[in-house]
């Protein structure tokens, strides 16, 4: 079945999570009318009918619930086909895909490790850190090497010195990648305090703490 734009559907999930978001963003691009419902994740037999990991988003429709915010964000593209989010040709769509996974599994999985400590007001222990900041270090550099987000302009944001904390346009000396490597570190393992208080409190309650 191809769903119609009259079709309900209810996106299930909390307003701080990114992969709510990112599938909440598919649909307010695409126009789709939609229905919200606010579930956090837990491990109780109610949530896991609908969800089989416990997780969050879940997308309620006519022929049952999807969960995986990827499967949703595709199934959005495959029944509401415009306007398109993908490219038309294929190997350009192969590109967004490529990076959409590059930032699932090489960013957002080492850094959700860190979150804890940076968005919850728990801590994270020196191994987790240390364990994490080399992953970041290769999943950032490598990001930097692969996204173009021309006609944005938003390549120099990439340039590894920016990701260090350093300014980017060319420094007098190369810099050496062990001193890059360092501030890297050094930047993972003190994350700075990025959501707002209220969003905080949020999260925290998703996280049990
Ligand atoms: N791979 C899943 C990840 C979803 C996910 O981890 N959601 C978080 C909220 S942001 C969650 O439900 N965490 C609870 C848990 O991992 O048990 C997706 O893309 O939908």
């Amino acid at each position: 079945m191809t769903a119609t734009s009259t079709t309900p559907i209810t996106l299930c999930g909390f307003a701080v999570s990114n992969y709510y978001n990112k599938v909440k963003l598919s649909l307010l691009e695409k126009g789709i009318p939609f229905a919200e419902a606010l579930v956090f994740p837990s491990q109780k037999e109610d949530l896991l009918a609908e969800s089989p990991m416990g997780k969050v988003p879940f997308l309620r429709t006519p022929r049952g619930v999807l969960s995986e915010s990827q499967v949703l964000t595709e199934f959005i593209e495959d029944s509401w086909p415009e306007p398109a989010l993908y490219p038309r040709d294929s190997f350009e769509r192969a590109q967004c895909r490529e990076l959409i996974e590059h930032l699932e599994l090489h960013l957002e999985l080492p850094a959700r490790r860190l979150y804890p400590e940076a968005f919850f007001g728990g801590t994270v222990s020196t191994e987790t850190k240390q364990e994490v900041a080399p992953l970041l270090e290769k999943g950032l550099l490598s990001l930097a090497r692969l996204a173009r987000f021309a006609p944005l302009r938003r390549r120099r944001a990439l340039h590894p010195r920016r990701l260090c904390g350093l300014d980017a346009s060319a420094p007098d000396q190369p810099d050496h990648p062990q001193d890059l490597r360092a501030r890297l570190h050094r930047r993972v393992s003190a994350p700075g305090q990025g959501l707002h208080k209220a969003d905080r409190r949020t999260a925290a309650r998703a996280e049990g703490q």
